[in-house]
């Protein structure tokens, strides 16, 4: 049985990262049996980030990765039925949600004091006295360092946001009134919408995306129907 490592529950989603729920929807709609194992040490995989998974004797990370491994050992095809140029639709917007929106989802939840307050509590509050100071100051400081390199660091907040919201406007008029993000059934792209709409939607973070989000009555509805379908969990109103 394949094995999700991912981290634990936490700020209302089954998994703080977008990636770990993109990785476990894979998992859910190839129809697989998994098990998860939640840990919250990121050096659990093999690249040092989350999600990865253990297939036999086969260890991977990278969500992206675990999409191609499930298609290739299971023959299934996330996106079947897609045209070819449906095909590069659903690249391009998973891409521009993955390489681009998480990144304005990092900044709203790692630097913006208000939420990076709840985050520090929520992944160091647990660590003794002298390490709950230090350890959260030094990822903070690796994450603004981050942030610089990949170069969204580099501007305002206004236009940090800007962007974010350029985005989910490209992805609330491209889903329209379609159950899923390519139609009437769902395709690998749907783990990603889902993903980074709920990491923005779903936590208590008050943010210039999170409030674009919730003006978009398809994505809040999007949100809470792929929640209730993949997750069974009980539909509460976004925040
Ligand atoms: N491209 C990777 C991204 C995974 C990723 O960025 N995971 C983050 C959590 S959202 C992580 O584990 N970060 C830990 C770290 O950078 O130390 C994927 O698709 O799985």
């Amino acid at each position: 049985m394949i094995t999700l490592i991912k981290y634990h529950p936490a700020f209302g989603l089954p998994d703080p990262s977008p990636f770990c729920l993109k990785a476990e929807i894979l998992l859910k709609l190839a129809g697989v049996p998994y098990r998860v194992e939640p840990v919250n040490d990121p050096g659990r995989g093999p690249k040092g980030k989350l999600p990865a998974i253990v297939d036999g004797g086969t260890t991977l990370g990278d969500s992206e990765l675990i999409r191609l491994h499930l298609e290739r050992t299971t023959g299934i095809d996330f996106d079947a039925g897609l045209s070819p140029a449906e095909r590069a639709v659903a690249h391009a917007f998973a891409r521009m949600l993955e390489e681009r929106t998480y990144w304005v989802g990092v900044y709203m939840r790692w630097i913006e004091p208000a939420a990076w307050a709840v985050v520090r509590e929520t992944f160091f509050g647990g660590l003794p006295p002298v390490v709950r100071s230090l350890v959260p100051m030094l990822v903070q400081r690796r994450i603004r360092r981050t942030l610089h390199l990949q170069g969204l660091g580099r501007h305002s907040r206004d236009e940090i946001y800007g962007f974010g919201i350029a985005d989910f406007r490209a992805v609330a008029a491209h889903l329209a009134d379609r159950p899923y993000f390519m139609g009437s059934r769902p395709t690998a792209v749907d783990a990603t919408v889902y993903a980074m709409i709920a990491a923005i939607v779903v936590p208590d973070f008050a943010s210039p995306l999170k409030d674009e989000a919730l003006r978009h009555a398809n994505l809040v509805a999007y949100e809470r129907r792929m929640r209730a379908q993949f997750w069974g969990a009980p539909v509460a109103a976004a925040a």
